[in-house]
């Protein structure tokens, strides 16, 4: 078992023939899919094989790239990314434990054959890179972060809108956002708190947004999916007319399951079909009954409805 589980293995290519989690060398979290070409190239966080035990005990240092052309063989290309890439990152983090868990849930997003990464790195804020390629090196073009502490700066989320408005979303426990320039690099406007998408109460309530948005427009419909409830969590989505809301929740595309306290979307489309992905444990539990935040990106299939919802899916097919 001990071998099966020696992670720090690095596998030039993984098959798992379309089997959950699809990522079985390391453990990954938090997946952003990034259709450029013909190829999903897919960034994720990293928790470290010794994250100690317990909820919310997070050891992540750097970010990581696959890619595929058939969604079923995934390619390791490594760190992308990491802590290091910050030079402003480099004091000590409070809370949360200190410094080696700062690297959490990224996006890239293409635009004019750049390359940009956006970046929270826990208790300092969100962070920018830019890299001519997908696969990097990406470096900090501004030094400082693009998002300040203050806005519950995690989870960043972007796309581009059809008339080449750019938006930035993020933030636990509310959802925040801000128009980027062209350059991709600096804000265009104020950092606004949205009010549609709303904190749960403490009450059992199946639309709250947590965290981990991921917003995308399909057919002139905007989505923001988004891990939702919480713990553990399940994978929710809201539709709007605009791009700033407001949001109006449109149910489950997969609801909480006990085996997963946490979960964190990214949808695409590719080659005529339509994912997410997501995350579970199921590696860290074959290995130990403890609950460590070690966890393993997963995908299924989704379809649309004529009128844009989405049809709910069962948990991650294993
Ligand atoms: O991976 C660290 C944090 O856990 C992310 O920022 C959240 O979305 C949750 O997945």
């Amino acid at each position: 078992l001990q071998h099966i589980f020696s992670l720090s293995l690095v596998l030039a290519a993984l098959v798992c023939k379309g089997q959950n989690p699809i990522i079985q060398t390391k453990f990954t979290a938090d997946p952003a899919p990034l259709v450029y070409h013909d190829t999903v190239f897919l960034y994720t966080s990293h928790d470290e094989d010794d994250a100690p035990p317990g909820q919310g005990k997070f050891l992540m240092r750097n970010w990581l790239c696959y890619t595929s052309t058939d969604m079923v063989n995934w390619t390791d290309h490594g760190e992308v990314a990491s802590l290091k890439n910050f030079k402003w990152a480099d004091k000590a983090i409070t809370g949360w434990g200190g410094f080696d868990n700062g690297a959490w849930a990224p996006q890239v997003i293409e635009r004019n054959g750049k390359f940009y990464m956006y970046c929270p790195v826990q208790g300092r804020g969100i962070g920018v890179l830019v890299a001519d390629h997908p696969y990097g090196p990406f470096k900090d073009p501004i030094g400082s972060p693009l998002i300040g502490a203050k806005y519950d700066s995690i989870d960043p989320t972007v796309f581009i809108d059809d008339d080449g408005q750019a938006y930035l979303y993020w933030g636990n426990p509310n959802l925040w956002y801000a128009k980027l320039n062209k350059d991709m690099i600096s804000l265009a406007g104020e950092i606004t708190k949205d009010s549609s998408i709303a904190k749960h109460t403490g009450q059992p309530d199946p639309f709250h947004y947590q965290e981990g948005p991921w917003a995308y427009k399909r057919n002139g419909h905007y989505y923001m999916a988004y891990a939702s409830t919480c713990c553990p969590e399940g994978i929710g989505y809201a539709m709007s007319k605009s791009p700033l809301g407001p949001w109006e929740y449109k149910g489950y595309i997969m609801k909480p399951n006990k085996l997963s306290t946490g979960n964190h979307p990214g949808i695409i489309d590719y080659k005529g079909k339509s994912y997410v992905f997501g995350f579970n444990y199921r590696l860290n539990f074959m290995q130990t009954d403890k609950h460590h935040e070690r966890r393993s990106v997963c995908v299924a299939e989704i379809t649309y409805n004529a009128d844009g919802t989405i049809a709910e899916q069962p948990w991650w097919q294993e």
